[in-house]
């Protein structure tokens, strides 16, 4: 008998410091079981902790990111096992705590949980056939991994209100018009453009590592704090980055016109 496929991929592109995760359960359109997020929270974890990591990309295939919570598995779960196990919390409140960049690059259906794990990064890239989704209101029950919050935030409550009361999906046009992803390419270029294109993941794992890291924590904030105390812990992040021995670098290269050499101290 062969062994079972596994649930993640991960790949590690040369001279890139960008990880890639892959959901890997294409028979079931990536459907996200409690197996496969134990499995992409680790990942997370010990990329978050590797040296040579800088950022890291998670996609699906061309046919999904991933259709949602695993739906078989959810017909199984009663309400004491979810609240005792915190079903979930992984995805809506462990991804925006990893120090490095979290990029979902999306193909395909981004649906539920799927969508909410999207939301959960730090942004998203698409390609144009990319779905998004809500559509637990037809299954009868309501977004539970942080996707009434964040789709709000993200796309202000009328079209939030509207996705999630008729399950109806976007699509990456309306997505990118909407302001939910930050950039599109054609599906067969997507992963490549996520990771190499300029300005994306390789170019975010290439500035200091602990700049790249307050300049996340500032901009999550926004969600979480009043603007003027959200002013303030910026302004303290900001000054706190003229004590690192990159802000010294990056702006003695500039002056002195050539390429920071970061520390990532
Ligand atoms: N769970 C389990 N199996 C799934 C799921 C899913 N979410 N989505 C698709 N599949 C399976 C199908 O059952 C089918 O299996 P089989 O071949 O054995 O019948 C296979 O994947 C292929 O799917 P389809 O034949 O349906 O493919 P189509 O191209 O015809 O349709 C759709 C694609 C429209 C995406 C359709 O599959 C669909 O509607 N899927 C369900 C989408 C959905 O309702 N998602 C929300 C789930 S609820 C949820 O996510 C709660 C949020 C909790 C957060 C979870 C964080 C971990």
């Amino acid at each position: 008998t062969t062994p079972p496929e596994p649930l993640i991929l991960t790949a590690n592109p040369p001279d890139s410091h960008v990880l890639v995760i892959k959901l890997n359960r294409p028979r079931v359109l990536n459907a996200l079981s409690t197996a496969l997020v134990d499995l992409l929270l680790s990942a997370l974890k010990s990329a978050d902790a590797d040296p040579d990591i800088g950022a890291i990309v998670i996609t699906g295939n061309e046919k999904a990111f991933a259709a949602g919570a695993d739906i078989k598995e959810l017909a199984s779960l009663s309400f004491p096992s979810i609240y005792i196990q915190d079903y979930l919390r992984g995805v809506s409140e462990g991804i925006p705590s990893f120090k490095k960049p979290v990029i979902a690059a999306v193909n395909g259906h981004a649906l539920g949980g799927g969508f909410e794990l999207a939301l959960a990064c730090d942004t998203i890239f698409a390609s144009t056939n990319a779905q998004f989704g809500l559509p637990e209101v037809k299954l009868g029950t309501i977004p539970g991994a942080g996707g009434t919050q964040r789709l709000v935030r993200a796309i202000g409550k009328a079209k939030a209100m509207h996705m999630i009361l008729t399950g109806d999906t976007m699509s990456s046009t309306e997505a990118l018009n909407a302001g939910l992803i930050a950039k599109v390419y054609p599906p067969e270029q997507l992963l490549d453009a996520a990771i190499n294109a300029d300005s994306l993941a390789k170019t975010m794992a290439s500035y200091s590592r602990p700049i790249v890291a307050m300049a996340k924590e500032a901009v999550l904030q926004a969600d979480q704090l009043s603007l003027s105390d959200g002013i303030r812990l910026e302004r303290s992040l900001y000054y706190s980055t003229f004590t690192t021995a990159d802000f010294t670098e990056g702006t003695t290269a500039f002056l002195q016109k050539r390429t920071p050499s970061w520390k990532n101290a």
